[in-house]
């Protein structure tokens, strides 16, 4: 890796003429399981990779604005600090300004030179645009002093990513500030907690790409921003039926552990929308379609009853695969991998032939279990391997889909050098 850093400092120096103060190192992650959960305040289990963003910044003390350029993408982004609403030229500028508005109050009147370079896929599942945040907030704040301690880093990297019009659960920010090298990190939300899961011997880990870009503008955000709706929508209802008071928006995790909640699932309308649900008075409108920077049409059905089937079964499979992983059943966690996949296919809806086909293959090629990582819609699938058959899997992932496909280890979070 320090050959990597200094490749960039050298590139940042070229393009400023003046050498970087810091450079901040942001993995990408890959959930093992627990998608879509997090947004409901239910648990996740992801892994920090060795893909990277290295984030390289000076501080400039002439003028308050913030210049990022990137080696994945032409246009460079310029943002005023201070100034609402910067322009945007490319999709990635408003993961830019939406950190440097989080830098709000921070060192007023400086302004950084910036680049970013590395490894990590944009638009994949990989979380990209989680790193992006993350290492543009710890690079400014190292740059100007004022670095921000761990957990202040992540709420506003969450922050900074629902600028962009995602309404995000948090899962990614968290693995990619705390997680460790040779372990999973197990993250709650209700309450907040955070462990680290060893992972055994006799288990590798495969990713794929399906060869669809899911990129988090557009109709992949619109789908993704459904799901929370539903999400909120599902949680209001089942509260209201067993005499709960959820915060506000409500989330399924408030009541995951009532008893009967399974059996009211299954109660649920199938599609319900927004503004009927108000109507019962099981929750507010604007409870439920609250989102930091994007709408959702009021009337749009939503298919409820399988969105919960889903969010609630996947907590349950993060528990039996926390377990798993801990006893090292690995036969026990494939096939939680390939239920969570099952889910996300049947119930909730967010895979794609390409990722069916590649899970398909994959697990035929010897993987223990095979499902879609991330936000699913197109983007990446991960398979737990025996590390002997590392290579047999991948060369089928690539026949099905072109690739790339690489083996990825559990590798350490954020860091700023
Ligand atoms: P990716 O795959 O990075 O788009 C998204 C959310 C997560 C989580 C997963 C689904 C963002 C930045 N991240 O991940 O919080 O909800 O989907 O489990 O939107």
């Amino acid at each position: 890796m320090t050959d990597a850093i200094e490749q960039v400092r050298q590139a940042f120096s070229e393009r400023y003429g003046h050498a970087p103060t810091v450079v901040a190192v942001a993995p990408g992650r890959v959930n093992l399981i627990g998608e879509h959960t997090d947004y409901s305040g239910l648990p996740v289990l992801p892994i920090a990779i060795e893909r990277r963003l290295f984030v390289a910044a000076a501080p400039r003390e002439d003028e308050a604005v913030v210049r990022v350029a990137s080696e994945q993408f032409e246009t460079p982004a310029e943002v005023v600090r201070g100034v609402a609403n910067a322009p945007v030229h490319a999709p990635w500028h408003r993961y830019v300004s939406g950190a440097v508005g989080q830098m709000e109050g921070i060192a007023p009147g400086m302004g950084a030179d910036i680049l970013v370079a590395g490894d990590l896929p944009a638009a994949s599942g990989l979380s990209s645009s989680a790193a992006l945040a993350v290492g543009l907030l710890a690079a400014m704040g190292a740059a100007w002093g004022e670095a921000l301690d761990r957990e202040v880093l992540v709420t506003r990297a969450i922050h900074a990513d629902r600028a962009s019009g995602a309404e995000t659960g948090g899962m990614d920010q968290a693995a990619i500030v705390y997680a460790e090298a040779g372990h999973a990190l197990r993250v709650d939300f209700e309450p907040p907690a955070r462990r680290l899961v060893a992972l055994p011997a006799g288990i590798a880990f495969v990713v794929a790409n399906s060869g669809v870009e899911a990129p988090k503008g557009g109709a992949a955000r619109d789908s993704y921003n459904e799901r929370v709706v539903g999400a909120r929508i599902a949680a209001a209802m089942l509260a209201d039926q067993i005499g709960l008071d959820l915060t506000n928006p409500p989330r399924l995790g408030e009541i995951a552990g009532v008893d009967v909640v399974d059996i009211l699932v299954d109660e649920l309308p199938e599609k319900i929308s927004p503004v009927e649900v108000s109507r019962t008075g099981a929750a507010g409108l604007e409870q439920l379609v609250q989102l930091t920077a994007a709408r959702f049409d009021h009337m749009r059905k939503v298919p409820v009853r399988k969105l919960a089937r889903h969010i609630l079964s996947e907590a349950v499979r993060v528990d039996d695969a926390e377990a798993a992983l801990r006893e090292g059943d690995l036969a026990a966690f494939g096939k939680l991998l390939n239920a969570s996949h099952e889910s996300l296919r049947a119930d909730f809806g967010c895979s794609t032939p390409e990722l069916d086909a590649l899970c398909k293959a994959m697990r035929a090629a010897g993987a223990l279990g095979a499902r879609l990582t991330g936000a699913g819609f197109g983007g990446y699938a991960l398979a737990a391997v025996p590390p002997e058959q590392v290579e047999a899997v991948i060369a089928p992932a690539i026949a099905a889909t072109g690739g790339p496909a690489f083996e990825v280890h559990a590798s350490p979070g954020l860091e700023v050098v």
